[in-house]
């Protein structure tokens, strides 16, 4: 099987002219990193169905995880533009490593900076940021995905300390994760997080098996049967459903990012195969046909990266609205998704096995598609947006 990574960035508008030279740096960094570290191994660690632990040191190193955490806490202290082209080149190579450094960094170290103590954030973020220590971020439930406000994980005030009962589902990373920010309802049904410690007596994680979809990323459940859970484990600085809303802010901003990236090796995978695959005498790239797909895929992906420049923009200046953000997520999967499904058929039956990326990015893509709310629900919440008008309920 060929490993040799060739990629070369689509950048058909110069939007490189529009990055600051620290913009740049950290872009080709991460970029080399993936090409090194990613490239090689993805295509069988995928087909095992085995997310590669051994990355996450190095994830740790090139500050994918919390890139905007101030450096006091053991983040990179970055802007979002920079959080954005890492979470780009990481999803360029497999949208399962980006899902993990998206789970610690914006699920995990995010709402533990906003709204944890200031003991909290001195005991878990530096280790989260150097990847010593990993989360998961406990929302959906078997009965509430898209309506995460019905919850029913609960936990009662016991004296001395919380106890936690219910389950959630889907959560990334939860079969190896150190820790989990769960989110539950109180006594008086308000939700509030809390952070799980893995070893607590009655927290189980088991592991979700036999997905086509991030097969390099381990997806698992999160089971508490009476887990008592310190005071001390209460996230003091939120409640109500807005505490993991915003988180999904954060997370939804970087795979806006992410899902171009995944978006733009599809195409330069399809370029370059279109040029020297011949049919008929001469490279397929000289019909018609394959170039109205190449065509409308780097308008799509340029139209795309000008919309998450400006969305990095907004975010720099705390200006980015929740629906903008969510526009964002919904707009550059759904160009991904397509432009994967196109490039997969331009590489003819050569488009279905693991020696190109594009059938992995194309299944990838349809968990993404989903989490972080699904594409239907982008579509409510900028209908909502617009008209004033819900129609969730
Ligand atoms: P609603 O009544 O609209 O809102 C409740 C409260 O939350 C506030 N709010 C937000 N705050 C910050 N950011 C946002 N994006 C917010 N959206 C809403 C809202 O202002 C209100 O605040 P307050 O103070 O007035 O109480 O809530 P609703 O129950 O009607 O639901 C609205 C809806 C459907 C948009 C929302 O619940 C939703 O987004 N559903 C989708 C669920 C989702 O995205 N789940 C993601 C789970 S995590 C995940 O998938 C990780 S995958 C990670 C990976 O591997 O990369
Ligand atoms: P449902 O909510 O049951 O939706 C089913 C269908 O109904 C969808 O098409 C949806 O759009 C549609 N629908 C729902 N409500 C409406 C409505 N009001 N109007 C119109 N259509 C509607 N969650 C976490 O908390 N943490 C994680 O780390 C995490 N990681 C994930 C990893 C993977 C691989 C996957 C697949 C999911 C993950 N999730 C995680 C869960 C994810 O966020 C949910 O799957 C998602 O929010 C959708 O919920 P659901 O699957 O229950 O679908």
């Amino acid at each position: 099987m060929s490993k040799t990574d060739l990629y070369e960035a689509p950048d058909y508008y110069q939007i490189d002219e529009l990055l600051t030279d620290e913009h740049k740096l950290i872009r080709n960094s991460v970029r080399d990193w993936v090409k090194m570290e990613v490239s090689p191994i993805i295509e069988d660690y995928s087909q095992r169905a085995e997310f590669p632990k051994h990355l996450l040191k190095g994830l740790g190193e090139i500050g994918a995880f919390g890139p905007t955490i101030p450096v006091e806490y053991g983040g990179a202290g970055l802007d979002y533009m920079s959080y954005g082209l890492i979470m780009q080149e990481i999803e360029r190579g497999d949208s399962g490593i980006r899902s993990t450094a998206s789970v610690q960094g914006s699920l995990v170290m995010y709402p533990i900076y906003a709204f944890g103590s200031e003991e909290q954030k001195k005991k878990y973020l530096p280790k989260l940021a150097t990847g010593e220590l990993m989360g998961c971020f406990g929302l959906t439930e078997p009965d509430h995905g898209s309506d995460p406000g019905g919850m029913v994980t609960n936990f009662k005030d016991a004296g001395t300390h919380y106890l936690l009962n219910g389950a959630k589902m889907w959560i990334s990373n939860s079969p190896f994760a150190d820790i989990a920010v769960v989110w539950a309802k109180n006594e008086q049904g308000k939700i509030h997080g809390l952070i799980v410690e893995r070893g607590m007596e009655g927290f189980t994680t088991p592991e979700t098996h036999n997905k086509w979809s991030l097969r390099a990323s381990a997806t698992g459940e999160l089971v508490f049967d009476n887990v008592k859970v310190p005071k001390e484990n209460l996230l003091p600085g939120i409640s109500g459903l807005r505490g993991p809303l915003s988180c999904l802010n954060q997370a939804r901003y970087g795979i806006a990012w992410g899902a171009l990236g995944a978006a733009m090796d599809c195409y330069d995978t399809a370029l370059r195969y279109s040029k020297q695959r011949k049919q008929f005498g001469k490279p397929i790239a000289g019909f018609q046909l394959q170039q109205k797909k190449l065509a409308e895929m780097i308008t799509e992906i340029t139209k795309g990266q000008l919309l998450v420049w400006r969305l990095g923009t907004l975010k720099n200046e705390d200006r980015a609205t929740p629906a903008q953000i969510s526009m964002g997520k919904r707009n550059s999967v759904e160009t991904a998704i397509h432009i994967a499904r196109e490039a997969r058929q331009m590489l003819g039956g050569m488009g279905i096995t693991g020696e190109y990326p594009i059938m992995r990015h194309m299944m990838n893509l349809e968990s993404v598609i989903t989490y972080e709310g699904t594409h239907d629900i982008h579509l409510l919440i900028t209908g909502l947006d617009i008209t004033g008008e819900e129609a969730f309920k």
